[in-house]
């Protein structure tokens, strides 16, 4: 039996479950403390800018003086280098909710911070298409999910995460030709939910739950911890293994 926590009823659990399994996404509010989150926020920008990768994806969703002027900062396993980030992934507030939405133990994938830099000059923070996470890292099952933690405050004009509800329920999707992401004429804005959010809020979403983001044309940067995990029976389809996939963060 997973621990789920003390703190959680029955029927919470079965509400969140019953939720997520229909939407495919969940928010959990607070789940660190917002000055925490802010702490966590800055050392993480700090780490992220220093490295200086821009990881904005190729393909035609952008035209070139937009991909010329956005950018889209991040870094892969930051807990090998901060401690903090190795508290983070090991959090129980966090990994309790996250084996309520696996219904399981949380088998770890891999992490990255992100940062969204604000607008300076010509320059913004870039945007992803819309797309669901399996063809980067095709699992058995699906039952797999990214939970985003915002480190800082993240507010419509700052590229937030927009979520599509029950775009998971078909599986895989078709992409666009030669791209792992869903041609936009697809999925809508409009028709997508805006996770706006504070920092220490917890936005999860299932592997092929479709999701996209906008840019960041605000004058403020804007920071997030992604941790990619899954149940044990959604086994990888691949040979291609992420540093420290497989490990059990919590049964
Ligand atoms: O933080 C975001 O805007 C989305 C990131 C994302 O979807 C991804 O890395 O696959
Ligand atoms: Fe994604």
């Amino acid at each position: 039996m997973t621990n789920l926590g003390s703190e959680f009823s029955d029927g919470y659990v079965q509400s969140i479950r019953q939720d997520y399994d229909r939407d495919g996404c969940y928010v959990f509010r607070e789940v660190i403390p917002r000055d925490r989150a802010f702490e966590l926020g800055v050392e993480l920008k700090q780490l992220i800018l220093d490295r200086n990768t821009d990881v904005q994806w190729d393909g035609e969703f952008i035209d070139s003086k937009e991909r010329a002027n956005s950018k889209i900062f991040d870094m892969h396993e930051v807990h090998e280098v901060s401690n903090n980030f190795e508290a983070l992934r090991r959090d129980p507030q966090i990994l309790s909710r996250l084996a309520i939405l696996l219904g399981g133990p949380v088998v770890y994938h891999h992490n990255k911070g992100f940062v969204k830099p604000g607008a300076h000059g010509d320059t913004y923070g870039g945007k992803f298409p819309p797309h669901q996470d399996y063809p980067f890292f095709p699992h058995y099952n699906y039952n797999m999910l990214a939970a985003i933690i915002y480190m800082t405050d993240i507010t419509e004009d700052m590229g937030p995460v927009k979520v599509f509800p029950g775009s998971h329920t078909d599986g895989p999707r078709q992409t666009a030709e030669g791209r792992p992401y869903i041609d936009a004429s697809e999925f809508l804005p409009e028709d997508a939910l805006t996770m706006t959010g504070k920092a220490g809020d917890m936005v999860a979403f299932n592997l092929n739950t479709v999701h996209m983001s906008g840019p960041n044309k605000s004058l403020m940067d804007r920071v997030s911890w992604l941790l990619q995990v899954k149940h044990p029976d959604a086994k990888n389809l691949t040979e291609y293994r992420e540093p420290n996939e497989g490990e059990v963060l919590w049964s």
